[in-house]
């Protein structure tokens, strides 16, 4: 047991957050023509401000790296220059902020990808799984494999956004190496049937995470880069026959590169932390930096597995959407506000920049 409390100090690298809870990466399709996030975004993460860490929305790479309608980039100029307002208003409320780097990789649909081209996967399977395109739910497209000479492209697509996201200010930036998307895509022999070095054994289908995270590292530092992984969540159609060893592998690797964090979804996504066996604590033990915990924490829970030293940090996803003021919610004991789910999606200030402060909200 230790009597580390939620709401003290911690260092993560070279910065001092404010206390251990962390603002998930939450998408909320509001970005504006040329993907380029906006004052209300500003504004909303802002108001959020309060949490120790927050990590951005996921964030595409490039064009071929988006899955959704009206999700952000961090490929253009203008997108940079949008970001910035948003850091620079967290900033302000002396917040951190980590942008999430993004490849969808096969979830994603023909109508947002130039020319109407294919998706690219590890292999040419469909996903089993939606987006949201074209203001409605449709089937994922048929996606394309890629060849073996299209991989540094995709590796050099993360470096430069990277670099592009400390431009526009960021602290740091986490890898989306989870839910489905192309990096786990890889990772997972449901979706990875390549024969080449990047399919087959454990070590081949980390390659590319790996890879992307030596890239950042090399680019913007260890002290500034973490990853997002969830080893058994079944988001976006994936499965793995070797979840444990798969994941074993990749944390190693990943102390190795001595990235600042690794953050862990337990279980499926938004979803049950029981989907099937799994030791978390394996990557907790191998892991020497920071170990940030999500899915399905509430106060007591993140309270009881922090006294028994389980994780360093906390990671909230929806209750931040309504309560934007979660961590003084938290340390108050005070009751959090239920979100809407018609308005997580897409739209404009309802429901994204207009749940209020619990000071506001009792006056
Ligand atoms: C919900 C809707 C669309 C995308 C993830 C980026 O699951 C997402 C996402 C979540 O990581």
């Amino acid at each position: 047991m230790t009597n580390k409390t939620l709401f003290e100090p911690y260092k993560l690298g070279s910065l001092t957050l404010s206390n251990r809870i962390v603002m998930a990466p939450l998408t909320r399709n509001r970005a504006g023509a040329g993907f380029i996030p906006g004052e209300l975004a500003a504004e909303y993460y802002r108001q959020r401000a309060s949490a120790g860490l927050l990590i951005s929305e996921a964030t595409q790479i490039s064009q071929q790296g988006q899955g959704y309608q009206d999700t952000p980039g961090i490929y253009s100029q203008a997108q940079i220059d949008g970001w910035r307002k948003v850091t620079a208003a967290v900033h302000a409320k002396g917040g951190r902020i980590f942008l999430q780097l993004w490849h969808v990789g096969r979830v994603s649909h023909v109508d947002l990808q130039e020319n109407g081209a294919a998706p690219v996967a590890p292999s040419a399977i469909r996903a089993e799984t939606k987006t949201f395109v074209n203001d409605g739910f449709f089937d994922v497209s048929e996606p394309r494999a890629l060849a073996l000479d299209e991989l540094p492209g995709i590796v050099n697509d993360f470096r430069q956004a990277a670099a592009n996201a400390i431009a526009a200010g960021f602290d740091g930036v986490e890898i989306h190496g989870a839910n489905g998307y192309l990096l786990d895509q890889f990772a997972r022999d449901s979706a990875n049937r390549r024969t080449d070095a990047y399919g087959g054994s454990v070590e081949n289908r980390a390659r590319l995470m790996l890879e992307v995270a030596a890239a950042v590292v090399e680019k913007i530092g260890a002290e500034r880069t973490g990853i997002r992984i969830s080893p058994v969540s079944p988001a976006n159609g994936v499965s793995s026959s070797d979840a444990q060893a798969q994941f074993d592998y990749i944390v190693d690797q990943l102390n190795s590169l001595g990235i600042v964090y690794i953050h862990v979804v337990e279980g499926a996504t938004g979803g049950s932390r029981d989907v099937a066996p799994f030791d978390f604590g394996s990557l907790r033990r191998r892991f020497k930096n920071t170990y940030i915990a999500n899915n399905g924490y509430d106060l007591d829970l993140a309270t009881s597995r922090l006294a028994e030293d389980k994780a360093d940090l906390f990671a909230f996803g929806r209750p931040f959407i309504a309560n934007p003021d979660l961590v003084e919610r938290l340390e108050a004991g005070a009751p959090l506000a239920q979100v809407n789910p018609a308005t997580i999606y897409g739209g404009g200030a309802v429901g994204y920049t207009d749940y209020p402060a619990i000071a506001a909200s009792r006056s």
